[in-house]
């Protein structure tokens, strides 16, 4: 096997301690370092007064790590700046919270060359790179134009937007072209693979095959959709783990046979937590009857709060479940609680198990493996109901969840009743088809499958013709 090289924005092998609380995709990916005595190359997460790109070496958990430093000016231009600010938000359809600020574009590129720099002496002839991710779109183009000529793999964990939101974007043509440096571009969805072909053909004057190969810009590439999974036997582990069972238990005492409602997310404009707190006040207003017999709660961990949207969220999040706390709650009874911090994820197993409904209602989201590792840890006797955004890359897969438009405040509250009073049978028979899924596709597969396309993909048999 050769060489694999992980390239991601930060970089987070699971420690021996740590590997309880670690995450799905960074302990396969760990996996297949370790397999091929492979190096996971990336940002420290610490910042300089003045960049030096000096590199550190580490061994975590059995993984080689390589790692720079940055300097402020990147954490604010590139980091917090382009890829928090104007990638993320545009990416997720939020063209009115997109940032296009000329010195993020510099920083961007700038971060980018400064990886490239640094990578470069690591690199071997027979290596094959795997790239993570929105802020590192261009980093195959500054590899080449370093005389990088191994294969190189993307995957792209977000959603790759509709034509028409993408050309929003200043300079798209150019973080595309560089983008065509790849081997193989990786998307979540068929849906996602198809709106940058849409781009390829319609915006450029791409060429794109129905095998997948594409191109434009005077290169060839090729695409395809990896939709990513979960660690799912381990996830189901750890769901069965003491901690999983205390945290179970711990829950149900302060449930009080009232029927749990759960919600775990990144404190994120993309996921809809506003939109599902409204939704579930429509369901207290419609439904007085459910009063003091159900509650949600809503696990939001913050994430990125130096960038004013994130703050902006998280203040309206607390005005909103504040207004329906207060509009509904009786001594005995709170309808939301809300909670801002993190869980590990053997207590957070226990949790999803002891909720009756699992509401996973983003606006955008590329996959969402928070709705698979609901349905890796309900109990297969007597599962909870999963309700999923149709927006959300795992509905694809996930088709006998019910399957909502996070924009409806009607079709979600729709859905949560209908979850609450679900049969059985019912619940039984929609938990073994999505668990088939989630069984058979798991991130290991994943990489597998990415891996495996990757060293298949020869840059000579990328060439297609381009259109006239
Ligand atoms: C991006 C894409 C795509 C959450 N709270 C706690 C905790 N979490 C874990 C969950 C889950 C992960 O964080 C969140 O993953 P998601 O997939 O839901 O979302 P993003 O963070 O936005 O991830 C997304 C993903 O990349 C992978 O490709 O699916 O679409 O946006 O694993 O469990 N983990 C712990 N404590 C918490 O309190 N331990």
């Amino acid at each position: 096997m050769a060489r694999l090289i992980a390239v991601s924005n930060r970089v987070s092998p699971p420690t021996e301690a740590g590997v309880a609380t670690a995450g799905g995709l960074a302990m396969a990916l760990a996996a297949a370092l370790r397999e091929s005595s492979g190096i996971w190359f990336g940002w420290s997460g610490r910042t300089v007064e003045t960049y030096t790109g000096q590199l550190s070496i580490d061994r975590v958990g059995g993984v080689t790590v390589a790692t720079v430093d940055l300097d402020e000016q990147d954490r604010l231009e590139y980091y917090n700046g382009y890829a928090n600010k104007t990638l993320w938000p545009l990416f997720h359809y939020r063209m009115d919270l997109a940032a296009y600020e000329r010195s993020f574009d510099a920083g961007y590129v700038r971060v980018n060359e400064r990886f490239a720099d640094a990578l470069v002496p690591l690199v071997e002839p027979d290596d094959i790179l795997w790239v993570q991710d929105y802020h590192l779109l261009p980093l195959a183009r500054e590899l080449r134009q370093r005389g990088i000529t191994n294969r190189l793999g993307f995957f792209l964990h977000i959603p790759w937007p509709a034509r028409r939101v993408f050309t929003t974007l200043p300079r798209h043509e150019d973080l595309v072209s560089a983008l065509l440096d790849y081997d193989l571009i990786g998307f979540q969805t068929q849906d996602d693979c198809d709106a940058f072909a849409s781009y390829l053909t319609q915006s450029t004057n791409g060429v794109v095959t129905g095998s997948g190969l594409v191109s434009a810009f005077g290169k060839q590439s090729r695409i395809g959709a990896f939709p990513i999974g979960i660690d799912t036997v381990d996830f189901q582990h750890a769901a069965s783990s003491p901690l999983a069972l205390d945290a179970f238990k711990g829950m149900r005492r302060s449930m009080a046979g009232r029927k749990m409602i759960l919600g775990v997310d990144r404190l994120d404009y993309s996921k809809g937590l506003e939109e599902r707190f409204l939704a579930y006040e429509q369901v207290l207003a419609d439904r007085p009857d459910l009063l003091e017999k159900v509650f949600l709660l809503q696990i939001a961990t913050l994430s990125r709060d130096d960038v004013d949207a994130y703050q902006d969220l998280r203040a309206r999040l607390d005005a909103v479940s504040g207004r329906i706390n207060g509009a509904f709650a009786t001594v005995e009874w709170v309808p939301i609680r809300y909670v801002n911090r993190s869980y590990r994820r053997d207590q957070l197993a226990g949790i999803y198990r002891a909720a009756q409904v699992g509401l996973v209602t983003p606006l955008r989201d590329g996959m969402n493996l928070v709705a698979k590792e609901y349905v890796a840890a309900q109990d297969p006797d007597n599962p909870g109901v999963l309700v999923l955004s149709e927006f959300a890359g795992a509905a694809a897969q996930l088709s006998a969840a019910l399957i909502i438009n996070p924009f409806s405040r009607e079709d979600t509250a729709e859905a949560i009743r209908r979850a609450l009073v679900m049969p059985k049978a019912e619940r039984r028979s929609r938990w073994r088809d999505l668990m088939d899924g989630v069984a058979r596709d798991t991130v290991e597969m994943w990489r597998d499958r990415f891996v495996g396309a990757l060293q298949a993909a020869s840059r000579a048999d990328a060439a297609i013709p381009a259109r006239g």
